[in-house]
């Protein structure tokens, strides 16, 4: 049998770089609650995704559960149900509504021409998801939100590290952005800029990660004074407690794991970079097969490899994924079912509404990509894919 090749491999940091930075906690035993590494890293987090501040949270699930519920939300939530799990249940367990948009048909994000049509008196706010690293229609989600007073927060949860192009970013919002290019000298707007707050994952299986973690970011302090409360109990002092929070509090060896892994990042982007290259260049312009587009002017982080295939493509999803498997060989349906499918959500919801989620859906399969996956085995997974 060959070997078994995962959908995605976890990047891991010379062991040493680890070992380095986790032996003094054995002599300073604070493990936890905000401490030493929990500081370092968050600093150099603001400085690498280039925003005004960073709240680091126990996994990106409790960075948006905890982001909303900061935001003081009620009634209902556009979304969309082309994601994972996390993004809905995040929205429900804050005893929210939400209401499913459809996503586009060339890049499976939020389609924002059809948001304002499912805006009502109860609407407060709007959660898209840069699915896959894909950046959302931000200038219309900007416009759409401004008019109707609602509150974005995006699910950055794929798109760590991201860079846009600051000719992409319609004027009016680049003057409101915190970071200032005339201040910053770049050319580029880190993407967790968007919108009142973006929430990113650290998970194991993610271009970035701190073993489990995650992270929202925004520009309000208030917002990071109400994120430090809901992460820590409430707790303000030892006699104090003014809020009902909970407990996502980042620790000190997740924080470690950070700090390493942001030493190569670039390196391991650029490795993915590669993997994806060889991938288009054996699955491009094949009839009845649909890739992501290379966004202009974005520079993505090449976090996940779909492909969507079309009825024109002679073997269904379902089929390459059986023919894969034979091989030992594990892509994932992601995303599979939509979330407004879930049996937890039966009877709720109609996921016929969003036909372009729902076609996608069934027909999509993210194929094995990490910084180390051979490229023979990209070849192999292509050769399956196209029957030679
Ligand atoms: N929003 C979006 C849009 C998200 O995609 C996610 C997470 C979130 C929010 C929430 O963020 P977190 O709270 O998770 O930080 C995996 C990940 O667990 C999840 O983080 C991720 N999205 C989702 C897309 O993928 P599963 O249920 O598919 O995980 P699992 O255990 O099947 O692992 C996937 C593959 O990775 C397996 O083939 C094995 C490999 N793997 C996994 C782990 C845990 C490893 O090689 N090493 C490992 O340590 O959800």
């Amino acid at each position: 049998m060959k070997e078994q090749i995962l959908v995605t491999r976890p990047s891991m940091p010379p062991l040493e770089d680890y070992m380095e930075l986790i032996r003094p906690l054995w002599e300073s035993a604070w493990l936890t609650n905000m401490g030493k590494l929990h500081g370092e890293f968050q600093k150099q987090l603001e400085e690498y995704l280039a925003v005004p501040e960073v709240s680091l949270m126990v996994n990106g699930h409790m960075s948006l559960e905890m982001t909303l519920q900061a935001l003081h939300l009620e009634g209902e939530v556009i979304t969309t149900p082309y994601t994972f799990a996390s993004t809905t249940h995040a929205i429900v367990r804050n005893g929210l509504t939400p209401v499913f948009c459809d996503i586009n048909s060339d890049n499976y994000t939020i389609d924002a021409t059809k948001i304002e049509d499912l805006i009502t008196e109860r609407t407060s706010a709007i959660v898209p998801v840069h699915i896959y690293g894909q950046l959302c229609d931000v200038n219309a989600i900007y416009e759409i939100a401004k008019k109707h007073n609602l509150k974005v927060v995006y699910d950055a949860c794929h798109a760590f590290g991201e860079r846009i192009d600051h000719s992409m970013i319609c004027r009016e919002m680049v003057e409101t952005l915190p970071l200032r290019k005339e201040e910053t000298g770049e050319n580029t707007i880190g993407v967790g800029n968007f919108g009142d707050a973006s929430v990113f994952s650290f998970h194991a299986t993610k271009v970035f990660h701190t073993l489990e973690g995650g992270a929202a970011t925004f520009s309000d302090h208030r917002m990071g004074e109400r994120l430090y409360r809901l992460k820590n109990f409430g707790i303000m002092s030892e006699t104090d407690v003014d809020g009902v929070g909970a407990n996502a509090k980042m620790n000190e060896f997740q924080a470690a794991m950070g700090l390493c892994n942001l030493k190569y990042i670039d390196s391991e982007i650029a490795k993915r970079k590669l993997r994806i290259d060889r991938y288009r260049e054996q699955l491009e312009h094949v009839k009845g097969l649909k890739l992501l587009p290379e966004q202009k002017g974005i520079h993505s982080n090449y976090a996940y490899f779909p492909v969507v295939f079309q009825e024109e493509f002679p073997k269904s999803r379902d089929v390459v994924h059986q023919l894969l498997r034979q091989e030992n060989i594990y892509a994932r349906k992601y995303f599979y079912p939509l979330t407004s499918a879930f049996q937890c959500y039966s009877g709720m919801f109609d996921p016929a509404k969003t036909p372009i989620a729902q076609y996608v859906s069934e027909h999509v399969l993210v194929l094995p990509l990490y910084a180390d996956l051979p490229l023979d085995v990209i070849d192999r997974v292509c050769q399956i894919i196209l029957g030679k």
